[in-house]
């Protein structure tokens, strides 16, 4: 077994965007394109020697020759050891859980989350940092840099090995050890919730799907909600991770996961209706004909937080990204606690966590976590929901309604145009941005316009700065749009327009979500000329 040096050449466009480096799999599988993506993590990375890597992915096509390539590369860096889920599957929350548990330098994930998968499909890399969260702007923005000078990268020519048996393997001079994927995080699960509690609740005869997608959450959720909390077998469906993820789109939102709407929909729906995505970092909660929004479910944990005996000390605080709805914020203001507003991704929320000034987090982009790791966690949001309904008794459409009663309702939907021409998509956001300065006192379709700009953030923590985070109306009565371009697709641009508008009175809690929000809609419109630049008279997906 020798280490090799391998020629190479920069190929462009290697910077990760919201969520570490997307490419359809006929990119990532080019000659060089992964092999020099990961030496540009090593050499931003420094000295690997003697550390302690964590690997694994959720499953999509291109994950077992990934990891394979990535095992030789390590070995060549002088890794001492790499801990590799069983068949390469770890999902996004897991390896934050296993690289804090067993104090690894940080880990690789490979996956492309909610995008599609298969071999026309999506694959992405992300590289987490020792303290179990996505790498900060500077470490990728590093990495980028690397790739646009890098020469050559080194690789063991080992064998393969056998990434599908628990145990210890050697490879050169390092050892890979192959971990029960579910194991460290239900563990962690079993400290947070009241599993005797929910174990009460399934046994009473409560009833739930969760649609594992074909994702990498089934074996998790299996393992967890149908084996240590008692549920019937059956609860949870499309269980086994694919390849393809049986040809479904693995985000887990109402238009996507239509056979578990349909499901919930259905005369005898279950109580308690729940999915995730590709890398089981997202969570949709439903209970029967009803969807939660998941700004509302970030704010209704937050209210509740004490039913779970790992919250039962109080919240630090509470933080979410900009376009997330500012329900929470009226939940922090009860509480008493501050209320933190990032940029979209989830990696903005490392430093706050870290430096114990929140504990809950949350994205309108059906994310929700909290301080135990530092990714966002699909199958800890279910949990704590199940925990919830077992301490309330209530169903999950009155816990909501009682919550807006109290703090007032913010109606709330996302509009995205998807695969949109990238020239168009860059004229709209210039054409707005020139626009910002004479809104402020305009009237909008009758909301009158407080202030208009281009969030920028500077990290409370390490004051670091981001520019250009996405352009946000808001009004004086409260109701805001915004909007920003994706950072994770990789077919053209996608643009997001958020909608928000607050309703303090109960009885005008119980519209349609369009229909409160039509005057918005139109004024979002009217603003940006969204059909004109993006030559859509819809949006491709709302949520
Ligand atoms: C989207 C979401 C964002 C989320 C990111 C990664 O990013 O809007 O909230 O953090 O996906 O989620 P963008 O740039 O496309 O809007 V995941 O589950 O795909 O890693
Ligand atoms: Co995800």
């Amino acid at each position: 077994m020798a280490i090799q040096t391998v020629t190479t050449h920069p190929i462009p466009g290697q910077r990760p965007g919201t969520s570490g480096l997307r490419k359809k799999v006929h990119t990532f599988s080019q000659p060089h394109y992964l092999e020099n993506f990961i030496q540009s993590v090593f050499y931003t990375l420094g000295d690997c020697a003697g550390k302690t890597l964590v690997l694994g992915g959720d499953g999509r096509y291109h994950n077992r020759a990934a990891i394979q390539t990535i095992l030789k590369m390590a070995a060549a860096h002088g890794y001492a050891q790499v801990l590799v889920g069983r068949s390469g599957i770890l999902s996004t929350p897991a390896v934050s859980c296993v690289i804090r548990k067993r104090q690894a330098s940080g880990g690789i994930i490979l996956s492309a989350s909610h995008n599609p998968g298969g071999p026309d499909g999506d694959f992405g890399v992300k590289y987490n940092i020792a303290a179990g969260g996505p790498a900060p702007e500077s470490v990728t923005e590093a990495i980028f840099h690397h790739s646009e000078t890098i020469t050559q990268y080194r690789i063991s020519d080992a064998a393969d090995i056998d990434i599908d048996t628990i145990g210890t393997v050697q490879l050169d001079g390092m050892q890979v050890e192959v971990i029960d994927p579910v194991a460290d995080y239900a563990e962690l699960m079993a400290r947070l919730f009241d599993f005797e509690a929910i174990r009460a609740l399934f046994a009473g005869g409560f009833t739930m799907r969760f649609d594992g997608m074909h994702a990498v959450s089934g074996p998790y959720a299996k393992a967890i909600i149908e084996g240590m909390l008692g549920a019937p077998a059956g609860t949870v469906i499309n269980a086994v991770p694919l390849e393809d993820f049986g040809g479904h789109h693995p985000d887990p939102n109402p238009v996507n996961a239509s056979e578990l709407i349909a499901l919930m929909a259905a005369a005898d729906a279950p109580d308690f209706g729940a999915a995730s995505d590709g890398d089981g970092d997202r969570n949709m909660i439903l209970g029967r004909k009803f969807d939660v929004t998941p700004s509302d479910s970030l704010a209704i944990l937050a209210a509740n937080a004490a039913v779970a005996p790992g919250y039962r000390g109080g919240l630090k605080g509470i933080a979410r990204s900009m376009p997330t709805s500012r329900a929470a914020d009226r939940v922090a203001a009860a509480l008493g606690i501050p209320c933190y507003e990032t940029p979209t991704g989830w990696k903005f929320f490392g430093t706050l966590l870290d430096a114990g000034m929140a504990t809950l987090c949350g994205e309108e982009s059906y994310g929700t976590g909290s301080d135990h790791v530092r990714e966002k966690d699909g199958v800890w949001a279910v949990l704590f929901w199940l925990n919830l309904l077992a301490a309330s008794g209530k169903p999950v459409q009155q816990i909501v309604a009682e919550h807006w009663a109290r703090f007032g309702r913010h109606y709330y939907s996302r509009h995205d145009y998807e695969a949109i021409d990238s020239e168009g998509a860059r004229l709209l956001m210039a054409d707005l941005r020139i626009k910002l300065p004479a809104l402020a006192g305009t009237v909008l379709n009758a909301h009158t316009v407080d202030f208009a700009d281009d969030f920028a953030y500077t990290d409370p923590v390490d004051g670091s700065t981001v520019q250009q985070q996405g352009v946000r109306i808001v009004m004086r009565d409260g109701s805001r749009i915004v909007y920003r371009l994706s950072g994770t697709g990789t077919e053209g641009a996608t643009l997001r327009v958020y909608l928000e508008l607050f309703e303090a009175d109960p009885t005008q809690h119980h519209r349609p979500t369009q229909q409160a929000l039509a005057g918005l809609i139109a004024a979002a419109e009217s603003v940006a000329s969204i059909a004109l630049h993006t030559g859509r008279a819809t949006p491709t997906v709302i949520t």
